[in-house]
Parts: structure tokens; sequence; C-alpha cells
């Protein structure tokens, strides 16, 4: 740690000069973005060598935390943060002619993940280590992650990631702990010394390097690690090679490497990839294998030490990705540590839970058969033989009941299903909302839920303040530390206290010039990106997120497009000026969340381009949208707009974010917005729209018919003509898919039955608006009631509920 500004400024300057060899003067920004980093490393590894003795000494349970996609963001910020670094390098580098905010834009996002679970992965790392509690990530280290998004002439083009192009700072390559992966092959059982011991052979082998990264916690006390995985192989084919065949010797290198290349671009959209489910056996296979490992050299390798593996080891599984881990964790305790069937279930049942985030039927993961024969033969095996003794017990229960039982086999019409294996193959199974948890209970999974009573259970998502306010919104937090004090840092739940100076008109004016600042620095922003200017005094209403019909961009859109219309028609219309922003990334193979992506582009063209309605709307669609453009667009987020239909949405965090912000939401009654809605109270959030309730009816005993609503709302039919009326500047086909989702499939995500109340509530949201008072005191009571909503009261839920793991203290030693 740096005494003085003075020490650190001196440090900076040598490690410039030892790293490369230049003086301060001669340095680029990248270089001095490497040197500060790297300075900083160095005083996390030392917290780090600790932090594992300390584990390995205490012997206390420990937590990984399996997921296929952890979402981190840049680092040097979040770390400086942490370590409470921040002023002494921002004041020392501003004496040398240097911005920090400068040398943290040259790092690259790690994007290994998609959306709302990878996000929430690294959430949940950092409130762990900040809580002092031993928890691990396990990934995989992808060469390429979310593809970077460009738009262009309104469309998504997909570019590739290269975040790794200039080395990644925070890493660390152990290749000493690699560990090997098998693939296809074949397996035969054979009786030695009266066991039955599984051979596998003709494998494909895969190395398996791990990449560990530091995850320090608030305060610097705690540094755990994130484990990433990379397919690897050193072993060419020699035999190709030396007969001269070196395109095969190199094609076969990258087709084994090609494991760890690219994170599919998925979210709540599967694409069924051979590839896919390759990665997903090689990280578990791989992070099963290093905790065992660890865990024998810890605790003892007996088969009587592994017996009790699960009172010092948890295993979480971040959805069912990462849900291989049931039969991995059997076949290496029964196979590599000769524990017998029934002792490896036991254990294997107790080690792991699994979180379960998402309903949509079509997201839910399932296997072909004979690809996991083929990929995995021994994982087969073993899933066939979980699977007969579950329906065995099945049978006992519900005798006769076939058809109960096939829909709970984890093996059935063809397919496995990998949510049937988490949930049977674990000892606690939750929902990220109460609504979601309780859709989980009551329908999706109610079999399991009768059959299991007591597995179920939920723990609402969080996200972590420190990022998202603390980091993200430096002004908004000094200003709330100098009205509570410094307390809700530590304890989030102490912001509950702002509420009383909710209506404090000086503090409602210093709130208000914050989020003026932060929308003049998003201003700017999209001003030197897309060179267009917008209205710094008009409402700011966002709608950032991944595109997805259920998320429904398309009512906001449609909305837009209707008070475009009311404008054209009465350009004395009294509104309160608005801009409209959307960010967020389509799956590459989803054609109708691309044309939504396109109809928003177009429809900002016509609108920003009409001086008819004197720059009252605005539309901007920003490009790329990732975490770390998320910290520069939620500080400036007056609206949140969160208007999923009903029940689908398992719980949302973007909507934490904004609120903590201190953005108004306008949301339906769906995942956590509920229970933002219970903390804020009804006066400082705007609801409209079906509930979860209604919304199943319509499903299970239909009533709903598109036409009738089209019919009787002459705006909303309007609007929905002019996507194929060649109102718009586009093919006169190019948004029938749109038109055709809405109209020919009656419409299942029910925007046209939301709209007429969506309208309203929008009315509501330019009413308040104009009531700066009002406004004001919203805001400063969603951030003061969005302490619920920190990472940190979410994992010592689970902590407490689920892992039963106790802070551990790091001395220095
Ligand atoms: C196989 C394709 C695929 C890929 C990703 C299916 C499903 C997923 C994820 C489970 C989707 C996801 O990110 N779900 C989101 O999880 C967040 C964190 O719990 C929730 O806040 C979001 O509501 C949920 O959509």
């Amino acid at each position: 740690m740096f005494e003085s500004k003075e020490q650190f400024k001196q440090a900076f300057i040598e490690k410039i000069q030892t790293l490369f060899g230049q003086s301060l003067e001669e340095s680029s920004t990248a270089a001095r973005y490497v040197a500060l980093s790297t300075l900083i490393r160095e005083i996390i590894s030392k917290r780090w060598y600790q932090s594992n003795q300390q584990y390995s000494i205490s012997k206390e349970k420990q937590v990984y935390y399996f997921s296929m996609e952890f979402l981190l963001g840049r680092l040097l910020g979040s770390n400086l943060f942490n370590l409470g670094m921040t002023e002494v390098c921002c004041q020392g580098l501003k004496e040398l002619g240097i911005e920090l905010t400068e040398l943290e834009a040259v790092e690259h996002d790690a994007g290994l993940g998609n959306g709302g679970l990878g996000r929430l992965a690294a959430c949940f790392l950092d409130s762990m280590a900040s809580l002092h509690l031993p928890g691990h990530g396990t990934g995989i280290r992808f060469r390429h992650g979310m593809f970077e998004q460009k738009i262009v002439d309104g469309y998504q083009v997909e570019l590739p990631d290269n975040w790794l192009r200039d080395g990644y700072v925070w890493e660390t390559r152990k290749v000493d702990r690699a560990v090997t992966v098998k693939f296809g092959g074949n397996v035969q059982m054979e009786e030695q010394g009266g066991r039955l011991i599984a051979i596998h052979e003709n494998y494909e082998p895969v190395l398996a390097v791990p990449y560990d990264v530091p995850i320090v916690g608030a305060n610097c006390n705690t540094v755990n690690t994130l484990r990433l995985w990379s397919a690897e192989t050193n072993n060419f084919d020699f035999s190709s090679f030396s007969k001269g065949d070196f395109l095969k010797a190199v094609e076969e290198k990258y087709s084994l490497e090609a494991t760890s290349q690219i994170l599919y671009p998925d979210d709540n959209y599967p694409e069924g990839k051979t590839l896919r489910l390759k990665q997903q056996y090689f990280f578990v296979s791989a992070g099963l294998q290093s905790i065992v490992r660890r865990y024998k050299r810890t605790h003892g390798g007996s088969p009587a030490d592994l017996g009790i593996f699960h009172k010092k080891i948890a295993i979480h599984i971040n959805d069912t990705h990462p849900a291989l881990a049931v039969p991995e964790l059997m076949r290496i305790l029964m196979d590599e540590e000769s524990l017998d069937w029934d002792q490896a279930w036991h254990v294997t049942r107790n080690t792991i839970s699994y979180t379960n985030h998402t309903i949509l039927p079509e997201a839910l993961e399932k296997w072909p058969i004979e690809l996991v024969k083929t990929l995995l033969p021994r994982m087969y095996m073993i899933i066939n033989e979980l699977n007969e003794r579950f329906c065995a017990a099945l049978w006992q229960r519900y005798p006769g009941d076939w058809e109960r039982i096939r829909s709970m086999a984890l093996i059935a019409d063809g397919y496995v299903h990998m949510a049937h294996l988490a949930v049977v193959g674990s000892y606690s199974v939750n929902g990220v909302a109460e609504v979601h948890s309780n859709i989980l209970k009551n329908e999706v999974m109610a079999p399991f839920h009768e059959f299991f009573p007591y597995r179920f259970t939920n723990k609402t998502n969080g996200v972590t303040h420190r990022r998202w306010l603390a980091k993200a919104n430096p002004q908004l937090a000094a200003l709330i530390t100098a009205t509570i004090g410094p307390g809700w840092m530590a304890h989030p739940d102490e912001l509950a206290n702002l509420h009383r100076f909710a209506h404090d008109g000086a503090l409602q004016n210093e709130i208000k010039a914050v989020k003026q600042a932060n929308k003049e620095r998003l201003a700017n922003y999209i001003q030197a990106k897309m060179g267009i200017a917008i209205d710094v005094g008009s409402i700011f209403d966002v709608q950032v997120k991944r595109i997805h019909a259920y998320k429904r961009q398309t009512l906001n859109a449609l909305h837009i497009l209707d008070l475009y219309n009311r404008l054209k028609a009465d350009p004395g219309l009294d509104i309160e000026p608005r801009t409209f922003i959307f960010a967020g990334k389509s799956a590459t193979g989803y054609y109708l969340a691309k044309r939504i992506i396109k109809f928003i582009n177009t429809l900002a063209q016509v609108i920003n381009n009409d001086p008819a309605i004197g720059g009252k709307i605005k539309v901007i669609f920003l490009e790329n949208y990732s975490v770390s453009l998320a910290e520069l667009i939620i500080p400036a987020a007056d609206v949140s707009e969160q208007i999923s239909t009903a029940s689908k949405e398992a719980s949302g965090t973007g909507n934490m974010k904004l609120m903590m912000n201190g953005a108004i939401t306008i949301g339906t009654l769906d995942g956590a917005n509920i229970e933002i809605k219970d903390e804020v109270g009804d006066d400082n959030i705007v609801i409209f729209g079906l509930t979860a309730e209604q919304v199943m009816n319509y499903y299970k005993y239909g009533g709903y018919n598109v036409l009738d609503v089209y019919n009787n709302n002459p705006r909303l039919k309007l609007a929905v003509d002019q996507l194929i009326n060649g109102f718009l500047p586009v093919s006169p086909d190019e948004f029938d898919c749109i038109h055709h989702s809405l109209m020919r499939t009656n419409d299942e995500y029910f925007v046209l039955k939301d709209f007429a109340n969506y309208a309203v509530a929008q009315e509501r949201i330019n009413n308040l608006y104009g009531k700066q008072r009002c406004w004001q005191s919203m805001a400063i009571n969603n951030i003061a009631f969005s302490g619920r909503f920190a990472s940190d009261r979410t994992v010592s839920e689970y902590a407490i509920g689920i892992w039963k793991i106790k802070p551990v203290v790091i001395r220095e030693n």
C-alpha cells in the first residue's frame, strides 16, 4: 500500500522504467495502464497468498461457484476501489499530468458472459471476497468473449472480441496445475479385486490449463480466486508432423484448443451445438479435478476422507450449464477415489446446489442422448444409472403414473434433461426472485417440488453497490456519504437513512445536479460516438439489456412511434422532452431480435431528423452494450424501463442498478420489479400491465384475442400498421417478422394487450417529471431503498442458507 502520493508516484515511474525501459514522458497511455495495473497486482498478490495460506491452515469450508460465464468488465478501477487506493492514485497521477480515467479506458472489458447470469456471477465474486467468505469462481477462459456489436445501416453486425490481444495483466497462468479432460472413446467395466472398474480407452485428451484471476474484496482483506480454464495441447501429432504433414498436425492442435475459443453469444436462446456441451464438460471436469486434488492435500486422500468431502466443499452451479458436475463428481469419487456408488452419491448430493435463472421453455437445456453417449461415454453411463434409480424411486411413490415419471426423468424423449439432473443431484434449488421461485415451485418444477419439498428456496438477486454505485457514480456516492455518513458502504441497508431526506430541498437540488453532470457525460459520449446532439434537459429514458421478444423492446418502440404520431398531429402537444436510449445485443441467430434492433434504429432515423417535432423526442441506440458502457449509461438514467411480459423475466438486475442510481422504474409486476415496488412503495414506481397470474391463465385457458385489442385502439392500430404499410423508410417487408409475431401468432408476449396501460404509465412518468420536487424525492427514495438489492445481502443469504460457510478473516503475517 502507498503511504502517500509521493510514494505512489515514485513506484509508478519506476514500474514504467523497469517494465518498458522508458521514462514516464516517453511512455504511451497503454504502457502506463500496464505499469499501474502491474503495480496494483503486486500489492494484491501478497494478500492473495495470505488468503490461500489462511484457507489451508484454517481448513474452513470453501465454496466454488461454477459458471460458464463471468462478465467481469474492467478490473483496474474496481480493484483500486476495493483496495481503497483510488484517491491516492488519482491525485498522484494528476500531479504527473495523467487522468486515471484515461488509463482505465485502456483495459479491454473481460466480456466472458452474455448478460444477467454472467454479470450476477461477477457481482457474487465481489461480494464473497468483500464479506470475507472463502468463495471462488470456476469458469472458462474464452479466447473470444461476447462479440463486439457494430450498428451498420441500423443492423447489428458482429465482430470478434479479441480481448486478449494486448495480454491480460490480472491473470496468472498455472501450467503446473493443468489437468487432462477426456472426450469420446469407449468405456469398459472390468472386475478387479471384487470391484467394478471403469476403463476409458481411445479417448481424445485435452489439456486444461488454469489461469487464475485475483478477486479483491473491499478493504483488501480477502483475495479469492477466479480460476478460468483454457484448452491447450502441446503435443503436436508428431507422426503427421514428421511425415511432413504439417497442416494436419496444426489442424489437430487447433481442433482440440477450439474448446475454449469462443463464448456462445446465446442468452435464453440456445443453439445446441456440440462444442457447447464440450465446453461444459471441459470446465466442470477440470474444475472438479483441481478441487478434489486440493481437498486431498488439505484434508487427506483416503476414501474415508473423501466420504466427508461435502462437509468442507460446496459446489454451486449457475444454471444448468455446469450440471455435468453431478455425474463428474460421481465419476471422480468412484473411478478415481474408490468410493462405492452409495458413498459417492451421498457426497455428491450433499455437495452440489443449483440456481435456476430462466423458465423460458426454449431456454431449458437438453442434449440429444446420442451426443452425450459419443462425446462423454462415462458421463452417459452414470446419468443412465442415476435415471434408473430415480425412476425406480418415483415408481415407488407413484406406481403406474407413467406420465409423471416421464415428465420427471433425467432421460426422456431422446434427450438428457439438464434441469432434472441438476434438481435430482443437488441438495438445494433456488430461483432468483420471489415470483420466479414461486413459479418454479408451483408450475415449471411442480412435480419436483412435490417430491423434494424442502429442496426449493428463493434467493433474490443483487448487484454489487461498490461497482454500480460507488465506482460508477462517485459524485452520488460522495453526496450520500456527506448526507448519512460512510456506513452505507459496508452496510448498504443504511442507505435507508436517506429516506428522511427525501423532501430536503437542498439534497434534492444536489441529487439533481449530480444526475445532470452524469447526463452531460453521457451526452458528450453520444455526440462523440454518433454525432448526435441530445438535449440534456430532456428525460433520459433507458432500456438497456439483451434484445429479446419477452423483454419487449417492441412495446417501448411502438409507444415511441405512437408518441411521434401524436406529436406530428399536434406539434403543440405538451410533453416533457424525452430521449429514449436503447442498448443491447441480439443472439447471432435470433432473426426477430435483430429486426427489433433495425426497427429501433429506423425510428431513430425518422424521428431524430424530423424538424416538425421540434426536437421534443429523440431515439438513440448505443452500439456494443457492455459492462463499461453500462457504467456510463446507468448513472445518467432518469427512467428505467423494465417492461418484460410478467412471469418471463426471472429477476432482472439492471432494474436494481438503475434504481440504485436514482432512476424511476416504469415496469411490469415481473421478477424483482415486484420486490422493488415493495421496498419503495407505490408512490415511487410506475407499475402497469398484466400480472404473472393473468399471463399464465391466458396461456392455460386462452381468452386473449389480439385482434380485439388491435381493432379497439386506433392509436395502437396505426402504429402496428406502420410496421408494414410503407410509412417507414425501409423495404416494405423489412418488419414483417415483427408484425407477424404480434398479429399472426396472437402476440405471445402480450405487447398489444399491455400497450394502452403502458401509454398511461408513460403519461404518469411525464407528469411526475414535470413536478421536479416530487421527482427528486422519488429518486432519493429509490436510492434509499436499494440496499436490499446489494449482492452482499444475496450472497450472505446463500452463505448462511445454502452453502453453510463462515467468513475467514485474513491476518497479515
Ligand atoms: C443455452 C442458452 C442459454 C444461455 C443463457 C439459456 C439461458 C441462459 C441464462 C440462464 C439466461 C440468463 O442470463 N438469465 C437471466 O439471469 C439473470 C440473473 O439471475 C436474471 O436476472 C434474468 O432475469 C435472467 O433472464
